[in-house]
């Protein structure tokens, strides 16, 4: 009787690095656009006209939102980029949260266009990492009220988190 091959196939399964794509969750909360990262590098670009209409760019997906008086971002894991453009002068209240969690994370707050009338509230955490914080002021007029709130918190890595605040003349 033949010998039975030993040379059998056995299929076997191998576990894959993590190679899923990063990806944000969007979504909107009462007068409240909710940007929720994961744990990879997240992308987000926010624009806000200043009067309640903003738009986020996250990772391939997009929303436009009216009516909005607070953008809320959780970046969590990952080395995040966060972009967010005043487009125009702030001129109702507006409430900006934006924390970035754990990873070297980049944000640019560009607030140069200033305001006008209302406030402009901005909590900015960078989280755990080496993180680069640019943001930058414009004037704001007699009556207006604007408030930046910048917290590294805790520095793990070497160099230490960068901050820089510009303000435009007013
Ligand atoms: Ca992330």
């Amino acid at each position: 009787m033949p010998k039975r091959p030993t040379n059998r196939f056995v299929p076997r399964l191998d576990i894959l690095e993590g190679r899923e794509c990063p990806a944000v969750n969007l979504s909107i909360s009462g007068h409240a656009l909710v940007v929720a990262g994961d744990a990879g590098a997240n992308n987000i670009a926010v624009t806000d006209n200043g009067a309640g209409n903003v738009s986020v760019t996250a990772d391939g997906q997009t929303l436009d939102a009216t009516g909005i008086k607070a953008v809320v971002v959780r970046a969590k894991g990952g080395d995040d980029t966060l972009t967010y453009t005043l487009t125009a002068p702030q001129s109702n209240r507006t409430s900006l949260k934006f924390d970035l969690g754990k990873g070297n994370d980049t944000a640019t707050i560009d607030l140069s266009q200033g305001v006008t009338a209302g406030r402009l509230l901005l909590d900015l955490k960078g989280g755990d990492g080496n993180d680069v914080m640019n943001v930058t002021l414009g004037s704001v007029a007699a009556g207006a009220l604007a408030s930046v709130d910048v917290m590294a918190a805790r520095v793990t890595t070497s160099p230490p988190s960068a901050l820089k605040v510009c303000s435009t003349a007013a």
